[in-house]
């Protein structure tokens, strides 16, 4: 047996014997799996519907409509690019298509306060298209409404971007719209980690308010790895040729040949959106980490947010003596997947950083419920309190975090968690 095979079994354990709690992974279903390792793989179909530059697209023309308007049923809109290799790609091509001149400036969250790599951050390809500035959260985690209006009237952006990796409140879609419509910007919505829950009902929709909403379709959505641009009736009011310019930015802009096993995948993971039993998944998700996020404020935990409105709880750690480095490799070893992240007003570095995210997606794809959430807070403060007793520092050496990891990983109260995890994943089989 080939090495990759050996190393998918693997995985396929790993995956069933622990918690996945980042908030941007889920588990495709077997169909929609089954689509993307399909034969549309074979295909070259660079081009649009109806318009390829290579033969032998007959099928793929039925199937990119297909799912073309399995997106405009779900999202309520007019006109879809599916071809978006992923959120990254999809960013940069609506930055592209938008782009007027080179004085142009796109207004998006910033890094360190949960904004997205590929909404004009300093280290991003997507800056040098069309350099940024950014917005922050208020203490209580908001969006800072007086920063991003300040900003918008004095900057005049092109592009006014909501959406990003870490939020935890509803998005406020029409003061965004308010400030765009004030300034003249385009108000573009990156729904990727919420996209599934717009689609199912437990966030409002940014379709009446956004010019183009962009989502992901692995997150919330629970589809393959790919991302679709959306052009709404608004944006088209505001630009007739709208839909044109994502198209053409998308390709020949951006992108080569679409991968059209990806389209099959999204297509059938469109048809699963749309069911009762995908809107009671995704109120799930957010009562799910509701209750994390109140069990784990119960136990003195710092919240972003206070809380959380979504999938999401976003953990500031200083307070217990513990980085989000050594928060997250201790949770690993205990059997529970999350991830470190940047918190306002970070002191520590993206690498290092202070803080913690954590997602409920995932698990509730599983079947896990109110009972579940509340002991996995349980482990959760376990790991982290036991984590802050052994080390209580925040500012590990390098050397002191390679000990750290030696140390950790073979910690018996750790593996005991870990033995625990599995006890409850085994009566949740990932069953899609
Ligand atoms: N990596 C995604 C996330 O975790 O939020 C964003 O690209």
């Amino acid at each position: 047996m080939d090495k990759v095979f050996e190393l998918i079994k693997r995985e396929t354990k790993r995956q069933n014997e622990t918690l996945q709690m980042i908030p941007s992974e889920n588990y495709a279903s077997a169909d929609v799996r089954k689509a993307m390792g399909s034969i549309f793989e074979n295909k070259y179909a660079e081009g649009y519907p109806g318009k390829r530059y290579y033969q032998g697209n007959i099928v793929v023309d039925e199937l990119e409509r297909l799912c073309q308007e399995r997106v405009k049923k779900l999202f309520g809109v007019p006109h879809v690019n599916v071809q978006p290799l992923s959120g990254a790609p999809a960013n940069l091509a609506i930055i592209k298509g938008l782009q007027e001149s080179e004085k142009n400036i796109q207004l998006s969250q910033i890094l360190s306060m949960g904004g997205h790599l590929s909404m004009g951050q300093s280290v991003s390809v997507t800056n040098i298209v069309m350099p940024a500035v950014h917005y922050g959260l208020t203490a209580d985690g908001e969006i800072n409404w007086r920063e991003l209006e300040e900003l918008a009237i004095k900057h005049k952006p092109k592009i006014i971007w909501a959406g990003g990796t870490a939020y935890t409140r509803i998005f406020q879609w029409k003061k965004y719209a308010e400030i765009a419509d004030k300034v003249g910007a385009y108000f573009v919505a990156d729904i990727s980690h919420i996209g599934g829950l717009v689609a199912g009902g437990a966030h409002p929709s940014p379709v009446p308010y956004a010019h183009i909403v962009m989502t992901t379709t692995h997150k919330t959505l629970r589809g393959p790895r790919g991302a679709i641009i959306m052009v709404t009736k608004r944006g088209l009011q505001k630009n007739s040729d709208l839909d044109k310019l994502i198209d053409s930015a998308v390709f020949p802009g951006v992108q080569g040949g679409p991968h059209m096993e990806t389209i099959a995948g999204v297509a059938v993971c469109l048809a699963e959106a749309n069911t009762q039993k995908f809107k009671k998944y995704s109120a799930q998700i957010v009562k799910n980490a509701k209750i994390l996020a109140n069990e784990l404020r119960i136990m003195n935990y710092e919240l972003i947010g206070d809380g959380t409105e979504n999938h999401m709880v976003w953990i500031d750690l200083t307070n217990k003596g513990v980085d989000g480095w050594a928060a997250a490799w201790a949770l690993e070893y205990a059997g529970i997947i999350a991830n470190r992240q940047t918190v306002p007003n970070e002191r520590k570095s993206p690498y290092y950083p202070s803080g913690l995210r954590l997602g409920t997606p995932a698990i509730t794809t599983r079947g896990m419920k109110e009972p579940q959430m509340r002991q996995i807070a349980k482990w959760i403060d376990e790991v982290i309190s036991y984590t802050a007793s052994e080390i209580n520092n925040i500012d590990l050496s390098q050397e002191q975090r390679k000990t750290f990891k030696q140390v950790m990983i073979k910690d018996k109260k750790l593996l005991l968690i870990a033995q625990e995890v599995k006890d409850l994943c085994k009566k949740f089989p990932i069953n899609v």
